[in-house]
């Protein structure tokens, strides 16, 4: 059995920046990682399309020694971009000494000894004080209960689970199910390759421009020079990006003509200014957000030539508040389905009855196809997690614990799961924040959380179940006053059935940030060390 001071589990952007700096800080550290190389969701997510949607240089670590030598071609970067910056990281800060790859983690009990002991699937064994699960919000596929769908005789992957020698969709009939991020990535790619393309949709996607561009290495030479500032402002609010401004005006506080030129800017500017670089109420206030909408659907039905096909992908009224389900970047989304080879399949008022050998039976037609992907999201949030055999104190199971609900405190600690805490997890402010400046604030939070105990002689961490259930009504609340409760999301725990309703995401990284701030200066409230 091998001994650390401190197990990471998960090779991406939370887990290496720990690496990293509680080896620096003096911490013996192992990382265990499930796939065959470092960078999580990045090495995982290898279908056609699969792309960054956080502009340069947000995306990124704010090491000098991770960018000076760095350059993307990219403003929106390929995944196959990002798997090489991983490993260029792994040299400037040489992490792969203390990182076990293809070491799948499939136990993690907490023992009578106050250390955890993790096992792998291979039955390897560790064992340390202190646990920080960095599986990510998305590690966990999440494929529906689709009737016959073993039966399908033609090629069938998730897109999270795409073979490495990729599929071929040229002259072939390529069927996709689902419409977030990963469907509309997958479509951009099939469309101008596949005989004929079919897409089952169930709710539209708002989807915004990306408005990608080619970097020049020159420019981006230049531009590092303010690198160093950039990543200051980048902890400024919203979201954590360096350069997205949003107003603190409503949409109601300026004229029409300004409203409208405000949409315009983000619009042209791409990426998530729209979504959330506009006005201060777009996501708490009805009227507000239906103005967003109005401006996003307008746009959009512009691009597509059919009024029909224009009523599924953009309806006149909002199939749910704008901005409440991820919006994703597109390139030529909507261009697509001008394109005589490409079919959309509306499955509010046509579900998909049963998968059959030659392709897909809705209600009202049966569609053959020699391709189906399933672009059906994920497990978000706790799946990675609940994947895992976690048993805190008296062997109490987090899945178990987590049946009816989850409860922590700042989305970090566990009641019940001492010494184990969790980086970009459930109702942290995760997929509300950037990426990467999350690793790092969360990391050094935790870096000197760590350093605080070692320097008190404390070898217990852990919260109480008050702190668990004062958090989760606090996002409650959350979510009852911004529009996300509305929605239907995988923000909401809503996207896979069964699921315990509530919302798993702070909707507000900068105020996030400020309780992870509070707590600490008030020495760790809601912590109680032995
Ligand atoms: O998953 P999703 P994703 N029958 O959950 C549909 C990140 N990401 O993999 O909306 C038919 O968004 C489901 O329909 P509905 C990013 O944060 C980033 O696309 O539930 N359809 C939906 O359309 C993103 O938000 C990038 O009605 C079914 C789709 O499947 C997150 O990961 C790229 C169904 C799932 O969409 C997840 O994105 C990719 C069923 N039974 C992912 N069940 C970047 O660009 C589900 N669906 C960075």
């Amino acid at each position: 059995m091998e001994k650390f001071d401190v197990v990471i589990v998960g090779a991406g952007f939370s887990g290496l920046y720990l690496l990293y700096r509680l080896r620096n800080e003096g911490f013996s550290v192992r990382l265990l990682e499930a796939q065959s190389g470092l960078g999580g969701v990045w090495q995982a997510n290898r279908y056609p399309g699969a792309r960054v949607d956080s502009h340069v240089p947000n995306y990124e670590y704010s090491m000098e020694a991770c960018w000076r030598d760095w350059v993307w071609t990219e403003r929106f970067p390929g995944r196959d971009e990002l798997v090489r910056y991983f490993e260029h990281v792994d040299q400037a800060l040489d992490l792969s000494r203390d990182i076990d790859l293809n070491t799948r983690i499939e136990a993690c009990h907490f023992g009578g000894d106050s250390r955890w002991t993790i096992t792998s699937h291979t039955g390897h064994r560790f064992t340390c004080s202190v646990l920080l699960m960095c599986t990510g919000f998305g590690s966990k596929p999440y494929t529906p209960e689709l009737p016959g769908l073993a039966s399908f005789a033609g090629t069938c992957h998730h897109t999270a689970l795409w073979p490495a020698d990729g599929v071929d969709f040229t002259g072939r009939r390529v069927g996709i199910i689902g419409t977030g991020a990963s469907g509309v990535q997958v479509v951009q790619e099939a469309a101008p390759e596949a005989e004929r393309l079919v897409i089952f949709q169930r709710t539209p996607v708002t989807a915004l421009p990306m408005q990608q561009r080619q970097l020049a290495r020159a420019a981006q030479a230049a531009a590092k020079a303010g690198y160093p500032e950039m990543f200051v402002r980048r902890n400024a609010p919203p979201g954590n990006f360096c350069d997205i401004v949003r107003l603190d005006a409503g949409v109601f506080d300026v004229t029409e003509e300004e409203r409208e030129t405000v949409f315009e800017t983000a619009w042209q500017k791409g990426g998530f200014h729209f979504w959330v670089g506009t006005f201060s109420d777009v996501l708490i206030d009805e009227a507000a957000n239906r103005a967003a909408y109005d401006f996003w659907r307008d746009k959009t039905r512009a691009r597509i030539d059919d009024p029909a096909v224009a009523d599924l992908l953009a309806p006149i009224e909002p199939p749910y508040p704008f901005g409440t389900k991820r919006p994703s970047l597109e390139q030529d989304y909507y261009d697509c389905f001008n394109r005589p080879n490409v079919e959309l399949v509306d499955l509010r008022s046509t579900p998909i009855e049963t998968i059959e050998p030659s392709g897909v039976r809705t209600r009202d037609a049966a569609f053959e196809l020699d391709v189906l992907v399933l672009a059906t999201g994920f497990d978000a949030n706790t799946g990675g997690l609940t994947a895992i055999d976690i048993r805190g104190r008296d062997n109490s199971s987090l899945t178990e614990t987590w049946s009816n609900g989850v409860d922590t405190h700042l989305g970090m600690a566990v009641p019940g799961f001492p010494n184990m805490l969790m980086l970009y997890g459930p109702q942290s402010a995760t997929a509300f924040c950037n990426g990467p400046t999350c690793a790092e604030f969360q990391g050094d939070w935790v870096a000197r959380l760590l350093k605080r105990m070692r320097t008190r002689g404390h070898s217990l961490v852990e919260t109480t179940a008050e702190m668990g259930e004062a958090w989760t009504a606090h996002l409650a609340e959350l979510a009852d006053s911004t529009l996300f409760g509305r929605t239907d999301s995988w923000y909401m725990g809503a996207n896979i059935p069964g699921k315990h309703r509530q919302l798993l995401n702070y909707p507000n990284s900068d105020a996030y940030r400020e309780q992870l701030g509070s707590c600490e200066a008030l020495g760790y409230e809601g912590f109680v060390f032995g």
